[in-house]
């Protein structure tokens, strides 16, 4: 069982206490252009920052600081100091346009915002009443780090309570209004302390990358607090899509990489020429990762993908499995610290081999902020993910489809992800994605949209030859009826599948 002192600041756990642990000279944060910070530098930045906050700014602790910026050092040190200043970080995309942003602040009652300069203008559209927007980064006399560079070195940070609200992280889902998941000052320890520290393990010499932002608790966790709780460093880049991933792992020889199958995919199509021998240490999370891919990444590379998933509700993963244990197919088991069970609709469990709704609980909870939907996610002490998950007769959990996914098609249960599993494994196939579509005699029928490699043929010989493997491979009633070919297929900034896009196109 994790336990934390009752005054417990995360921003200082994770930051002064390494700095008095390993000493300030290690390297802590680097930029694609070969910037390199020092945990020793980082924590002068953090502590000047948030003097500005709470002397320049008049923030008090409790207050609500939204952040916004590309993937940068600046931005990292902006959450570290909002945390050492005892206030909330509003965790937000870059993407994120200013009507979203319009309805966040209000959610979150947001009165204080850090934006990167290059960021601020749809900040500025959104026209948050009370909201004062202070930019970094650029050359006007009131920028945050002008302001920061006359302040002094050290701060002492507020001495918050374990469960102090630290952040509040926005999940959209894949539609409907934003719900604002609020998370204290102890779980942001505790993901690191239960998956990082007994899944992914990392060393005080490893260097971190990956494709997530920091506005999404994937990136947050796998690029800021897992490296920092372990007193690694990390590689934050402003482009992470797989063209700029590949050369930057083998530049700067990053060995543990936290990305989505999408990316992994795309990866394995350009790995020829790109040195990943420093690489030991691969996450997959934000969807369903099919086995070929993972058995495709093992082939070659040599590391075996840590599958997992999580969710903003719960910050983190909260199963996995790593090393030996992983079992290409399946997500794995609960995370040290987690509980995980397969229920039916009554929350009564379900047995084994048979499919149900997915109820995990452990060190962090689902606490949405002001939203009614609360009593959906948390019942009965469980949180209700909403995916639909089997529990193998040997403890591994294997993921069925979001809950409401599943396609019934004459009387048949029909789950999108498997049939996209096997367009997966048809080498022609690059991103797979299938939904349900009314059908007047079949109440629906299987609706395929495909992303084909390069230089494969769109059409109708392309069509019959998908078919064809899919009905080798599944249960013939699952193949799909209709094969539509796209460019890319409709994702959410934080990559993924917006399945709502593709029902409404199949109408
Ligand atoms: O799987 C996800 O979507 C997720 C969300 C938040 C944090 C971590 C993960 C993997």
């Amino acid at each position: 069982e994790l336990r934390y002192p009752d005054r417990l600041n995360c921003g200082v756990e994770l930051l002064d206490r390494t700095v008095e642990r390993l000493g300030p000279d290690r390297p802590v944060f680097r930029t694609a252009a070969g910037e390199v910070w020092t945990y020793g530098e980082l924590l002068g930045h953090v502590d000047r920052i948030a003097h500005v906050l709470t002397t320049d700014l008049g923030v008090v602790p409790g207050n609500r600081v939204l952040l916004r910026g590309p993937t940068t050092p600046w931005l990292a040190a902006c959450w570290l100091a909002v945390m050492k200043a005892g206030a909330v970080a509003v965790t937000v995309l870059a993407q994120q346009r200013a009507s979203e942003l319009a309805t966040m602040c209000e959610i979150a009652r947001v009165g204080h915002a850090l934006c990167d300069v290059r960021a601020v203008d749809d900040l500025v559209k959104a026209e948050v009443p009370g909201l004062r927007v202070t930019a970094y980064g650029g050359d006007a006399p009131d920028d945050l780090l002008r302001a920061a560079a006359g302040k002094p070195s050290r701060y002492t940070a507020v001495r918050t309570s374990a469960d102090d609200v630290a952040l509040i992280a926005f999940t959209s889902g894949t539609t409907g209004r934003p719900k604002g998941c609020m998370h204290f000052h102890r779980d942001v320890l505790a993901v690191a302390d239960t998956f990082s520290r007994h899944v992914l393990r990392p060393r005080a010499d490893d260097v971190f990358a990956g494709s997530p932002p920091l506005g999404f608790t994937f990136g947050l966790g796998g690029l800021v607090i897992f490296p920092m709780r372990a007193g690694a460093s990390a590689l934050l880049l402003e482009q992470a899509g797989p063209k700029q991933l590949l050369p930057a792992l083998a530049e700067h020889r990053v060995s543990v990489l936290f990305t989505a199958p999408t990316a992994y995919r795309a990866m394995l199509e350009g790995l020829d020429g790109h040195d990943l021998s420093a690489l030991r240490r691969c996450v997959s999370a934000g969807e369903n990762l099919p086995a070929a891919t993972w058995r495709a990444w093992h082939e070659r590379t040599g590391v075996r993908i840590i599958n997992g998933i999580g969710a903003t509700e719960l910050l983190h993963i909260f199963l996995s499995a790593a090393d030996e244990a992983a079992r290409p197919g399946t997500t794995g088991v609960p995370v040290p610290g987690w509980e995980a069970r397969v229920v039916d609709a009554s929350g009564a469990p379900v047995p084994d081999g048979e499919p149900g709704f997915l109820a995990v609980r452990g060190p962090v909870g689902c606490r949405y902020l002001a939203d009614d939907r609360q009593t959906e996610y948390a019942r009965g002490g469980w949180n209700l993910t909403g995916d639909t998950y089997v529990r193998e007769p040997d403890g591994y959990f294997r993921y069925v489809a979001r809950a409401d996914d599943m396609i019934i098609s004459a009387g048949y249960n029909i789950a999108g992800p498997e049939v996209e599993d096997a367009l997966l494994r048809h080498p022609d196939v690059v991103e797979a994605a299938v939904v349900g579509r009314t059908d007047e005699r079949r109440g629906q029928v299987v609706v395929a949209y495909v992303v084909l490699g390069d230089g494969v043929a769109a059409g109708d010989a392309t069509v019959a030859r998908l078919r064809d493997f899919v009905k080798a491979e599944l249960a013939p009633y699952k193949c799909p009826r209709e094969i539509v070919f796209l460019d890319a297929l409709p994702r959410t900034p934080t990559g993924k599948l917006q399945r709502f896009r593709l029902r409404a196109a199949a109408e």
